[in-house]
């Protein structure tokens, strides 16, 4: 079977590519893994809306039937969120689920792999994966790190989820030669928080600079991803000592009850909805929407 056969794309994204228009890709872990039902579809179909008013064209990616989907109609995107048993997808599995056909979503590594593939540059999520806090005796490292160390897509997200070791994750993607730059402002983001303590590698601030600097990269042969971190709006944001607290409950929350790999993100997320009495989950739709607006902005000045 050839490529052309495994990567499917949807109408809409197929005449975006067929005319040379802006696309934005987005993933899916954070709707099946991420986010409560209903408000993972909303915000899915919402960023996707965003993208759009924009004026570049979402490409919404995940597995299903064995297929690399690149674009999912709205239908598709509700009956992946409601379907029991969907792969969280890296780079180790995403081969896996379209050789079984196991439904899938994509973690950010998983997205981009499929982006490049389909021929995208642009990618907004959330926050991505990371050095774990106590990654010195679990090795537990993100496979993120690693795919934007080698696929050259760039990635809008709102800085490394504060429930990671975010001094450890900045060593790591700059061992690995990862451009970390922050939009609007000299100190790194850390999701849910506008400030982490650590001033971010670079710094840029129109979207136009942002494509520039992607554009250099490509010119020059540059291997690997960029990391744009979009500081979540002010109005929405947890200050970083409220979240410290809730942080530290959830992760002994969970190495009390032995959640371990990759159960480890979705559990602290899901216990810091709870431990917020559900603030954490309105910033994060927040911040994921002024990632989408940020990455249409790029593509569209990246054209
Ligand atoms: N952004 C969010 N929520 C999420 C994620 C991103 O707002 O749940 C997902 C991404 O798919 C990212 C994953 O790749 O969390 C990180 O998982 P891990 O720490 O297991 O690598
Ligand atoms: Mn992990």
């Amino acid at each position: 079977m050839s490529l052309d056969q495994t990567l499917l794309f949807s109408d809409e994204v197929r005449a975006a590519k067929a005319e040379g228009r802006p696309i934005v890709a987005l993933e899916t872990t954070i709707v099946t893994h991420g986010m409560p039902y209903p408000e993972n579809v909303e915000t899915a179909l919402a960023v996707e809306r965003i993208v759009r008013a924009a004026g570049a064209v979402p490409a919404t990616i995940a597995i299903l039937d064995g297929k690399i989907r690149v674009g999912l109609t709205a239908e598709e995107l509700k009956h992946l969120a409601g379907l029991q048993n969907v792969m969280k997808l890296s780079r180790a599995d995403l081969a896996f689920a379209l050789a079984t056909g196991r439904p899938g979503a994509t973690t950010v590594a998983a997205t981009m792999i499929a982006a490049h593939l389909a021929g995208i540059r642009i990618f907004a999520t959330g926050g991505i994966g990371g050095v774990h806090r106590g990654a010195e005796t679990s090795f537990d490292v993100s496979a993120d790190l690693h795919e934007l160390a080698q696929t050259p897509v760039a990635v809008v997200c709102a800085g490394a989820k504060a429930l990671l070791d975010i001094p450890k994750t900045l060593e790591v993607l700059e061992t690995l030669g990862v451009p970390v730059v922050t939009a609007g402002q000299d100190e790194l983001p850390a999701f849910w928080s506008r400030q982490s303590g650590l001033p971010s590698p670079l710094r840029l601030d129109a979207p136009a600079e942002i494509a520039g600097f992607i554009a250099k990269r490509e010119e020059i042969g540059m291997s690997g991803g960029v990391l744009i971190a979009n500081p979540v709006p002010a109005e929405n944001e947890i200050p970083a000592d409220v979240m410290r607290e809730h942080i530290e409950t959830a992760i002994a929350d969970a190495e009390r009850q032995g959640v371990r790999a990759k159960s480890v993100t979705p559990f602290v997320l899901g216990r810091l909805l709870e431990l917020t009495a559900g603030k954490s989950l309105v910033t994060n739709i927040a911040l994921v929407k002024n990632n989408a607006r940020l990455a249409a902005e790029i593509a569209v000045a990246l054209r």
